[in-house]
């Protein structure tokens, strides 16, 4: 089995906290540093294992991560064995991820993010004093380059993300360590840890049970979000011009608000359905009598869900491309003046969106691929009666060009064939870093002093 008192608590089953603080920092006392993070920091990461039982998770769960120059810093020669991790985030910006780098927060554009810290708790004083605390071991070692601080949003929208659809739904099972729900894909550990079973490239042995950790902070546009699915609502004749707007919506994402997937509940949402963990993850877009090259009557071949994890659209069904996600939302609710005029506000203290966390051992299989190959890609799903066109709501058209309209088919269940353009992006994405995230064992006898 997994060693979990070894792998960061993070990676496999996420902090979920109501908080979240990423605290992205640069090392300016390498030897300072590193003999603190072996004696102070080490005993406040939280492993996998302390995350299993309530009584045993801490007041504020910790993780770290470093960028490939924040192991440049520390002097650590090895190389891990993945080029996207190595070159850095920025390296992707235009011509894998699609973004427009003119959009990216400066501290990500820049040389500075030597590494994160995650820090997650029920409150943001909790959060802080835990930052003050790390900062007190490191005693001026570090210094902040950027801090980003993800939280649930409130009351009934508490899981929830800033569209309103509820997250964190589906993530692989790992086998040997989680037991499946219905539905649920069982992969191998070396998807997700570096040199467990199933991961093929070679790597220096301290790697071993350390995850790669991309991280994006992608704005999302919800005003213009909502007037879009208004503006362009279905045309179901059963259904209220809401009821016809929420439609559209489910549709984009692949599933309802409440997380009732449309593959299962193609008309109108679940509820119940969604609420339930034996059964709302437990389909993979195959009905009988329905030939799947065709058949959007069920979930269409351009749904966010779908394009990021085509479930049986492969056959057999593919292995190679996952990611477990852990992000969180990130900025204040929706403002009257905004929903009123239907625009997002400039003022960057409204900024909204997803503090958005993927582990993988390989990032070109992993986040990048699916932005790249899949999401970004038209001709994506292959296979179809109908190209499905690129995803609609993270897809970019590519080459760094913001609001490049998409195009996506079989939104309208009357008419597969129809294209419903969008003209803008609904999500934009700030920039981010691509990170490691070492097992406590490598922190202790690897990274330390
Ligand atoms: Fe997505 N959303 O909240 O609108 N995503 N995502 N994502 N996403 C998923 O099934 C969202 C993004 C995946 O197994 C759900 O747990 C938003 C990126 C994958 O069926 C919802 C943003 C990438 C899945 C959202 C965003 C992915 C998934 C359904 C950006 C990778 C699992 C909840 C702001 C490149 C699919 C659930 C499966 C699900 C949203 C980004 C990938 C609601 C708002 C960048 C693999």
């Amino acid at each position: 089995g997994l060693n979990l008192t070894n792998i960061q608590g993070d990676i496999l089953i996420g902090m979920k906290k109501n908080k979240e603080l990423f605290f992205f920092f640069t090392i300016v006392n390498s030897t300072s540093f590193r003999s603190q993070l072996g004696s102070g920091i080490l005993p406040l990461i939280t492993p996998t294992s302390q995350l299993l039982a309530v009584d045993t998770q801490p007041t504020t769960a910790v993780n770290i991560a470093f960028s490939q120059r924040g192991l440049n810093a520390l002097g650590i020669t090895d190389d891990l064995g993945d080029t996207a991790f190595t070159n850095g985030q920025i390296d992707n910006v235009a011509t894998i991820l699609g973004d427009e780098t003119s959009n990216w927060e400066p501290a990500f554009a820049g040389t500075g993010i030597h590494g994160v810290f995650l820090l997650a708790s029920d409150t943001i004083d909790n959060v802080n004093a835990t930052l003050s605390q790390v900062q007190n071991i490191l005693n001026g070692s570090i210094t902040e380059a950027y801090s980003l601080q993800g939280q649930a949003r409130p009351g009934d929208e508490q899981g929830h993300e800033h569209f309103g659809f509820m997250d964190g739904i589906s993530n692989p099972a790992v086998t040997g360590f989680s037991t499946p729900l219905p539905g649920q894909q069982v992969l191998d550990p070396g998807l997700f840890l570096l040199g467990e079973s199933g991961d093929l490239v070679s790597r220096p042995s301290w790697a071993q049970d350390g995850s790669f950790l991309a991280f994006r902070q992608l704005q999302q546009r919800v005003p213009e979000f909502n007037a879009f699915l208004v503006d362009n609502a279905l045309s179901n004749p059963n259904l209220t011009a809401d009821q016809n707007a929420e439609l559209l919506g489910a549709r984009m994402m692949g599933r309802w608000k409440s997380g009732a997937p449309v593959d299962l509940a193609p008309t109108v949402d679940d509820p119940v359905l969604a609420a339930d963990p034996q059964q709302n993850n437990n389909f993979n877009y195959t009905h009988p009598g329905f030939d799947e090259a065709t058949d959007q009557t069920h979930c269409p071949f351009s749904a966010h869900v779908r394009k990021t994890n085509p479930r049986s659209d492969f056959n057999p069904e593919d292995t190679a491309n996952h990611i477990i996600r852990a992000g969180i939302p990130y900025g204040p609710e929706v403002t009257d003046a905004e929903n009123a005029s239907n625009v997002s506000s400039t003022d960057p203290s409204l900024e909204r969106g997803l503090a958005f966390v993927a582990y993988q051992s390989d990032i070109n299989n992993g986040f990048a691929f699916l932005q790249q190959n899949w999401a970004n890609n038209a001709n994506f799903i292959f296979g179809k009666a109908t190209p499905p066109g690129i995803d609609p709501i993270i897809g970019t058209g590519g080459l760094g060009q913001a609001d490049v309209p998409r195009t996506p088919s079989g939104l309208d269940p009357s008419d597969p064939t129809r294209i419903i353009t969008i003209n803008q992006d609904f999500v934009v994405s700030r920039g981010g870093e691509y990170f490691f995230s070492p097992s406590l064992f490598a922190i202790q006898n690897t990274l330390s002093l």
